[in-house]
């Protein structure tokens, strides 16, 4: 008998999607490094389905039917480019190379074409759900041809999480490193997503003085509202848990500084390069470094740095219409963070020549992955029949956000006035601001730099672009005329 996938790299990820492939009736041929993991596997999980056990890569090889189809679970970075440069000479045209690790976009971009010159197909795919989503239903985000999806899509879409629909969360993306990206974009949003509950949490603790157990049925309600999310579903358990040891509430007796693993940090720098204002994603990424980076510096400020508070009305611990506002404030946060992933997944399509669906994006994200919640059929839809210039001017959106608004202004200026951070919940409500602005400071800022570097401005009164001899007479000219 052969196998119809092989799986190397059988750490928990790819342990877990080889099991996840076998209880889906696929035999599946099982290699890693070192055969112990192998073994182990075997051993906890045989009846999980038809696996072939191999020791060598060229076992691997050889236990699969044609084309073959290996994917690739092993530690993101140069261990990639080591097991395909082992992979390569013992394959034949048109077998499938899939990594299905946390690869940088730009590697698998690379990787793709390398192999293309080897007539072999590389799909770069993005998988989120953490070990529990491999095992019982990952979103999947295939990059790659579409030749190499042909072959490789129905197994994909049968192990994938399932839409309430019950729509695979699985579908072509676009060529080359198009699902590594969306996956990095995924994980980006999934940076704002927990800063702004986390501000959130912050605001009802200090201002509303609601402590985390009664939090936690806040977020429990929450719930079943339009902010339903795995997310929040998580916050509730995080902050209902009381530590053993000291009785307290476990998140009292956590450090509170955060780690990353970097994908919230690519995708700041991807968005850079495309000139994509994430800024949501962008300030929970720097909120997580200002937590963690400088230790020292926060313990002297907080003995040294003036408060400065201004005086508002107080709010009675507990008061309930401040607790929705916050819940609208975050929800607000929450959309702008979505809407600003979307515009940089639109410019990356422009960029890259990727033919990205923002809409069938937005339906993988409904299940399986860390950042699944009701919204994202919403935002399908949004993306559905035509595509907005920007999410927020969908008109589903611009209704809620008519509701939201009054709520996520008084939120950010009590935040403000008592000295709350609130990265996301801010900038958001900037960007929001700056989006429907009918006169921006762009304006002098574009008569700055034609000061001092005769970058030059357009006029809103007359085509082309224009200079003032700002070292001279002060006149202006016409910027094309002088080069001329
Ligand atoms: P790890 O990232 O911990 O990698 C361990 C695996 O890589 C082992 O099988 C190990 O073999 C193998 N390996 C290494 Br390290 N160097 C190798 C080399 N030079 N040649 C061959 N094999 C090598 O495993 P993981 O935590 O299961 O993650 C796998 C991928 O999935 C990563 O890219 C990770 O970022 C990603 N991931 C995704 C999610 C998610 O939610 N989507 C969650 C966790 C991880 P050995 O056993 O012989 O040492």
């Amino acid at each position: 008998r052969k196998a119809q996938i092989g799986v190397t790299g059988l750490a928990v990820m790819g342990a877990n999607l080889a099991r996840n492939l076998a209880r889906n009736g696929y035999t599946v041929a099982l290699h890693n490094r070192s055969v112990e993991k192998t073994d182990a596997l075997l051993a906890a999980h045989s009846a999980d389905g038809d696996f072939i056990r191999t020791e060598t890569l060229q076992e691997l090889v050889d236990s699969l039917e044609s084309p073959r189809r290996i994917l690739i679970m092993v530690k993101a970075g140069s261990p990639v480019d080591a097991v395909i440069d082992q992979l390569v000479p013992l394959l034949d045209e048109d077998d499938v190379i899939i990594d299905g690790g946390n690869s940088h976009f730009p590697d698998t971009i690379r990787r793709e074409r390398a192999l293309a010159e080897k007539n072999l197909h590389f799909v770069g795919i993005g998988v989120s759900g953490g070990e529990e989503g491999a095992l019982n239903g990952p979103s999947i985000m295939p990059g790659g041809s579409a030749k190499a999806y042909e072959s490789l899509g129905p197994l994909l879409e049968k192990i994938s999480a399932k839409a309430p629909n019950g729509e695979p969360c699985c579908a072509w993306i676009s060529t080359d490193g198009a699902g590594h990206f969306v996956k990095m974009v995924h994980n980006g949003i999934e940076y704002a997503d927990m800063q702004v509950i986390g501000e959130a949490y912050d605001l009802l603790r200090s201002i509303a003085g609601v402590e985390p157990a009664a939090q936690a049925e806040i977020f429990k309600q929450w719930n079943t509202t339009d902010l339903n999310s795995y997310l929040i579903e998580i916050t509730a358990d995080v902050l209902a848990q009381v530590d053993a040891k000291t009785g307290k509430p476990l998140v009292d007796v956590i450090v509170d500084e955060a780690g990353q693993k970097g994908t919230g940090r690519w995708t700041v720098q991807a968005a850079l390069d495309l000139g994509a204002p994430v800024s949501g994603i962008a300030e929970s990424v720097f909120a997580r470094a200002l937590s963690s980076g400088n230790p020292e510096a926060r313990l002297q400020a907080q003995q040294q740095l003036p408060e400065g508070l201004i005086a508002t009305t107080a709010v009675a611990n507990g008061d309930e219409e401040f607790i929705e506002d916050v819940r609208k404030a975050l929800f607000a946060s929450k959309l702008v963070s979505y809407a600003q992933g979307m515009d940089m997944l639109a410019k990356a399509g422009a960029e890259y020549h990727w033919d990205l669906k923002l809409d069938v994006i937005a339906s993988l994200w409904r299940a399986g992955c860390i950042i699944r919640a009701e919204l994202l059929g919403e935002i399908m839809d949004a993306y559905k029949s035509e595509t907005p210039a920007n999410m927020l001017l969908a008109p589903a959106f611009t209704a809620l956000l008519e509701d939201l608004v009054p709520s996520w202004r008084r939120v950010v200026a009590k935040a403000t006035a008592e000295g709350v951070p609130v990265p996301v919940f801010s900038s958001s409500l900037s960007y929001y601001d700056a989006l429907r602005r009918k006169r921006l400071p762009a304006a002098l800022i574009q008569g700055q730099r034609d000061f001092f570097g005769a970058h030059t401005y357009g006029r809103i009164d007359s085509e082309g672009m224009w200079h003032t001899e700002w070292s001279g007479d002060r006149s202006e000219i016409n910027a094309e005329d002088s080069h001329t």
